[in-house]
């Protein structure tokens, strides 16, 4: 089987991380896959582009690390992560399903952190303006610290007189 992956991925990383739970490192081959790149070959192996996919050992592909996860696991019929009597258990279904929408957050957060926030402020400008003020804020740590452009951008902003009459008490 092919597992494509990239290295940056936290879907791909659990799927990752399933193959070396179950010890599959034999039967599953780790293929790095070129995303958000112009024509780039992964997107004929799967035109979505996403990662993770598995091509498994008939040739069929899937993805969502959701499948690909539950699949691996499921190879030997002792899944340990994908408990069938887990499939009725809604307060631990409510907590997996809360646990991917925190990664689903963090995800794009850490992908729109690296992008450059230049020009005049538009409503993203603010938005993460006020988000970042408010994980300073609540404790959730400065996540200006150790990143200098963000940090001289930040400082601009904060600057703006509606973000200092606005500042949370
Ligand atoms: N819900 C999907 C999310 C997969 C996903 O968004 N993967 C990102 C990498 S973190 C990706 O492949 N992005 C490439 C692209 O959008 O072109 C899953 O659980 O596998």
């Amino acid at each position: 089987m092919k597992l494509y992956v990239t290295y940056g991925s936290p879907y791909a990383r659990l799927a990752r991380i399933i193959v070396i739970e179950k010890a599959l490192e034999d039967r599953v081959e780790i293929m790095e896959a070129k995303t958000r790149t112009p024509g780039s070959p992964y997107y004929h192996i799967n035109p979505s582009g996403r990662v993770p996919y598995l091509v498994d050992d008939r040739g069929v592909g899937m993805e969502d690390s959701q499948i690909v996860c539950a699949y691996l696991d499921g190879l030997d019929g002792k899944p340990r992560f994908h408990d069938a009597s887990r499939t009725s258990d809604w307060a631990h279904l409510r907590l997996e399903f809360a646990a991917r929408s925190m990664c689903d957050g963090i995800a794009v957060w850490g992908r729109e952190m690296i992008r450059p926030m230049q020009g005049s402020p538009a409503m993203a400008h603010l938005i993460l303006a006020v988000a970042v003020e408010m994980a300073r804020k609540r404790g959730l740590g400065d996540l200006t610290a150790g990143r200098p452009q963000l940090a001289r951008w930040m400082r601009s902003v904060s600057n703006l007189p509606s973000m200092q009459r606005t500042v949370p008490p």
